[in-house]
């Protein structure tokens, strides 16, 4: 298992040489912000950012994300334009060295969210969710509601050239129902996966945050059968998941142990995005520190169950609390996902001796 950390790029306040000094990480999760939804991955741009990583002593194989543009996921006839350029963009960054790319095939809205800042009794805050607070609002209301409480920094998915378009797009998903939407998936996975496995590259897709759609827009990586139809559409070691444990966690029913060790068995997860969240209601929670009983999730069984499973590719910690009196990117601080770190790393190395004292007998 690699332990890596999400990095922005040359767009990120958190300096690589911090990343380096959290023990046990050994490359990052990268995301840069230079390239937008449909457009090609510039090899120069891109590999001049990843001598910046291997200078700071840390490796960039895994990045996050090449996005979907929206014309793919409706299937409009300008989307084979866009999908040449994800190939293209896919070339240039397995040049690079990038050897797992995560993505998402969730329509308009990336992750949502309705608090940014959302205080917790220790005086840290963190992001929440409502699906109260989100009922009665316009989509339009939402994201004016996201984009105020984010300050300065961009949030992942909310680019805003997707934003400007919003009640188009909106419209155009009427007539789009699941099984469309999952048609366009297919149509989209046949076109890149083959390039993927010439390439050693593996796509991983992100689940949708939270697990169930919002303003009727059909979302279809929100349950296991969900997930059981992607890996599916395309039967191929390039095609996974990439396993976000509060995202995904965020329906309940969603047995987060159970399905890793499942689907990492039979080599169907690319990534793992480690996040604990608190449920405080029905479809309402907030995104917890790592900690299992700070949260809802057994962050120990997680581990557990990937380790059992034998996974042995990336995972990283997911967003963060904002402590110490840091100010940043919501959910991508430094420090709360530091100790993100370092405590799935010390549930890790547990779970490892564990074994080998128990294979040996030792008791001391
Ligand atoms: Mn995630």
């Amino acid at each position: 298992m690699k332990m890596t950390f999400r990095h922005y790029g040359n767009d990120d306040p958190i300096k690589l040489k911090y990343i380096k000094q959290i023990p046990g990480v050994t490359g990052v999760m990268c995301m840069m912000n230079e390239f937008e939804a449909g457009e090609i991955w510039d090899k120069e741009t891109f590999q001049k950012y990843v001598n910046e990583v291997h200078a700071a002593g840390l490796e960039c194989e895994i990045i996050e994300s090449i996005n979907v543009h929206e014309d793919i996921k409706m299937g409009l006839p300008t989307r084979d334009k866009y999908i040449e350029n994800y190939k293209q963009s896919l070339r240039n960054v397995a040049e690079c060295g990038v050897k797992t790319v995560i993505y998402n095939f969730m329509p308009v809205f990336d992750w949502v969210k309705t608090e940014l800042k959302h205080g917790l009794p220790d005086g840290s805050n963190t992001l929440a969710f409502d699906q109260k607070m989100v009922e009665g609002l316009t989509p339009r209301d939402m994201v004016d509601g996201i984009l105020k409480g984010a300050g300065d920094f961009q949030l992942p998915g909310w680019e805003p050239e997707r934003l400007e378009l919003l009640e188009e797009v909106l419209e155009k998903y009427k007539d789009i129902d699941e099984k469309k939407l999952r048609e366009n998936y297919k149509y989209f996975l046949e076109a890149i996966i083959p390039i993927c496995e010439d390439l050693g590259i593996k796509m991983a897709v992100h689940p949708d945050d939270p697990a169930w759609p919002i303003f009727d827009i059909p979302r279809i990586t929100s349950t296991v059968e969900d997930l059981e139809k992607i890996v599916n559409l395309v039967d191929s070691p390039s095609n996974t998941l990439c396993l976000c444990t509060g995202s995904l966690g965020s329906r309940k029913e969603n047995d987060i142990p159970a399905i890793l060790y499942d689907f990492a068995k039979r080599g169907k997860i690319g990534a793992v995005h480690a996040r604990n969240i608190k449920f405080t209601g029905d479809r309402k929670f907030y995104e917890a520190a790592h900690k299992s009983d700070y949260g809802s999730l057994d962050m120990y069984e997680i581990m557990k169950s990937l380790k059992d499973a034998g996974f042995d590719g990336y995972i990283r910690p997911d967003h963060g609390r904002m402590i110490w009196g840091e100010e940043g990117r919501a959910g991508y601080g430094l420090y709360d996902r530091a100790l993100g770190v370092t405590y799935l790393n010390g549930l890790l190395e547990a779970i490892e001796k564990d074994e080998d004292r128990y294979d040996s007998k030792k008791k001391y």
